[in-house]
């Protein structure tokens, strides 16, 4: 029975993701913060599933609990970095220097973190890392700022990650969703449901199941074969043209 180790299985594309796997015949390792989630989630699909309350930004807590893994879920074929988040929509002269500091600490300083944790275990096993990157790490657009950037450290360090993994036959992927109706919207707002909802109004979002789907599909690939970058979006979604101020 394979391992997979998913950050941020309390909500979106994580929690999804945990279930997909576990459906999939996989044993899974997930994190978060939220404690009553974790246990719902442990209850709801008994022992398949082993949960870690920490912080992925806590790196003595995150390297404490991988030490401690129970035999049965101590062998890691696959990491999916997906714990991550985007605070706010504001230019960046009017940002929050704390907002982007957390963006920073959990999308790129943890993600490294974890990364490097696991390595010695996925060479091992000849495994896998999916990184969860954006195509805000595509195609700028206003307010991206910081977040944008960490998406487009996640999906540089994937590409290189795979550059030094050469010969050891880890795959790496770097998946980069459009819009996907999750908490997200509602934690970059800072709590605001109603703006959450007419982002995504109309739109026919893609789902935490969507990307969940592609992640597992990912993940059970032939080993000769490696999806470097994929890009995702709903259909209603596409591009926009240069914005030009004129004097
Ligand atoms: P959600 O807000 O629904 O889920 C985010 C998950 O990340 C939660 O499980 C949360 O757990 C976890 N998380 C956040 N911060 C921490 C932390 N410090 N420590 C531990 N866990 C943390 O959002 P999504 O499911 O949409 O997002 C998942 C990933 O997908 C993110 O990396 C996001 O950037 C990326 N993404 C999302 C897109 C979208 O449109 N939704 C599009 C492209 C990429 P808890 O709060 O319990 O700790
Ligand atoms: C989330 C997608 O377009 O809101 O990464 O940045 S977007």
């Amino acid at each position: 029975m394979r391992t997979a180790f998913i950050t941020g299985g309390t909500s979106g594309i994580g929690e999804a993701a945990v279930r997909a796997f576990v459906a999939s015949g996989w044993r899974v390792v997930t994190t978060g913060r939220r404690a009553e989630r974790l246990s719902a989630l442990r209850d709801s699909l008994g022992d398949s599933v082993h949960t870690l309350n920490v912080d992925v930004r806590d790196r003595a807590a995150m390297d404490a609990a991988i030490a401690g893994l129970p035999e049965d879920f101590a062998r890691i074929d696959l990491l999916i970095n997906n714990a991550g988040l985007a605070l706010g929509t504001a230019p960046a002269q009017q940002s929050n220097l704390d907002d982007w500091q957390t963006m920073i600490d959990t999308n790129v300083s943890a993600l490294v973190a974890v990364t490097r944790m696991l390595l010695p275990r996925l060479i091992d096993t000849k495994g896998a890392i999916i990184n969860l990157s954006s195509v805000a790490a595509n195609y700028p657009y206003a307010g991206g700022n910081v977040y944008a950037g960490t998406k487009a450290f996640v999906r540089q360090f994937s590409l290189g990650l795979r550059a030094d993994l050469h010969g050891t036959g880890v795959r790496v992927t770097s998946i980069e969703p459009g819009m996907v109706e999750t908490e997200f919207t509602v934690v970059r707002t800072g709590g605001d449901r109603a703006a959450s909802d007419k982002l995504y109004g109309g739109v026919d979002p893609m789902t935490g199941e969507d990307i969940a789907a592609t992640l597992l599909w990912v993940a059970e690939l032939p080993v000769h074969l490696n999806i470097n970058t994929l890009e995702l979006m709903p259909v209603n979604q596409s591009f926009a043209g240069f914005a030009v101020a004129r004097n």
